[in-house]
């Protein structure tokens, strides 16, 4: 079930900056796993671009040996493919690190997911064909604007390793839950790259070029890259996989509950591999329980695994209830998160704090 953008029970985004426009999702009155694009968080870099919708063209260039341009029709009438794909910005959650750092202070909300349906990158790339050497995929948004690293306006634009252009489920999307991808999340046609973090999904795509060196963009060599020391470059690497992660969408932060059952829940979701644990704490952390994991239905899912545990407290006062989650390659959220100077992938245990009267 889609939540219903009409009914009087509306939430509504979160505002965390008018221009460009950046709002979260109110995840915490989220109920289903498939997000309306109206509850969709918003994460734009510049103003929204004018595009020439009416005669669209995809250029796909570079070092390919018949470079093409793709019309619309064109791809509609390719082999399509329909993945549930989480995107998660980079940034969220970015304001509970500790010490504070620079950037949208994004809290749980930076991350929604639905129903992609597109072209394989790959179906494009073989439609050409890669010229030996070819080593990167550079995506092109049409928007752009000034980065505090370069004095001229820049497209918003990002490479792909060779292989993860090429991954079977890396798409250039033209659907989201069965409808035309909205205008402000990337109409008419998007890249979804399932497993990354979200920065990759280029939005309104522009152009598509292979290249044979390694492209050194401000949205890789600048942003979305690690920092690890507060001052230095030192130790940088880039931004790729999304880490394991959980958040508790109830009770919320701060609420007074009644005595009595209790029910705790919320969404668990990790870059690669699946989740296997989700642990709840009700004592900050001196013992941990399992959480009942939610069946998965989809064979292919880069969707988050939702999660509920019911609690009995037996006393009043002040409770702070911790979750992690473990995924199949036996990561586990830390209690620390790994703290950069940008502020990317917090995962450490997420926490709610709640009154029992
Ligand atoms: N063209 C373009 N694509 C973009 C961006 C952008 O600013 N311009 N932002 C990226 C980032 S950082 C994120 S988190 C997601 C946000 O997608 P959404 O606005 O559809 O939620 O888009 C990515 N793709
Ligand atoms: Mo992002």
């Amino acid at each position: 079930m889609v939540l219903d953008p009409f009914s009087s029970e509306k939430p509504t985004l979160i505002v965390r900056k008018l221009q460009p426009d950046n709002r979260e999702t109110p995840l915490h009155f989220i109920k289903t796993d498939i997000i309306h694009h109206e509850f969709f968080y918003r994460r734009n870099h510049f103003s929204y671009p004018y595009l020439p919708t009416s005669n669209y063209w995809l250029p796909v260039n570079g070092v390919v040996v018949h470079p093409r341009l793709f019309s619309l029709e064109e791809i509609f009438h390719m082999p399509s493919k329909t993945v549930k794909v989480l995107l998660e910005c980079a940034g969220n959650k970015r304001r509970f690190f500790k010490p504070k750092v620079f950037g949208e202070q994004w809290g749980k909300g930076a991350m929604s997911q639905g129903y992609w349906k597109g072209v394989t990158l790959r179906h494009l790339l073989e439609l050409t064909g890669l010229k030996h050497g070819a080593k990167e995929v550079l995506i092109e948004g049409y928007d752009f604007g000034k980065t505090p690293s370069i004095e001229k306006p820049v497209s918003f634009a990002r490479s792909l390793p060779i292989e993860k252009a090429l991954h079977p489920d890396t798409l250039i999307a033209y659907q989201f839950n069965d409808q035309p991808i909205s205008f402000k999340h990337g109409y008419p046609l998007r890249l979804i790259v399932p497993q990354w973090y979200a920065m990759a999904s280029v939005k309104w795509i522009r152009q598509i070029t292979v290249l044979d060196d390694v492209f050194k963009g401000p949205f890789q060599s600048f942003d979305y890259v690690y920092y690890p020391d507060k001052k230095t470059d030192a130790g940088a690497f880039p931004v790729t996989v999304v880490n394991v992660n959980s958040s508790i969408q109830k009770p919320l932060n701060r609420e007074i509950l009644n005595q009595g059952r209790q029910l705790i829940r919320g969404i668990a979701w990790t870059g690669t591999g699946q989740i296997t644990k989700v642990e709840i704490s009700t004592d900050n952390g001196s013992s941990w329980s399992q959480a009942k994991l939610a069946a998965q239905n989809e064979s292919t899912s880069y969707a988050w695994r939702t999660w509920s545990y019911e609690w009995t407290p037996h006393e009043k006062g002040e409770y702070t209830i911790l979750v992690k989650a473990s995924d199949s390659f036996h990561r586990i959220q830390p209690k620390i998160p790994f703290w950069n100077r940008k502020g990317y992938g917090f995962n450490a245990y997420d926490q709610v704090t709640v009154k029992i009267e």
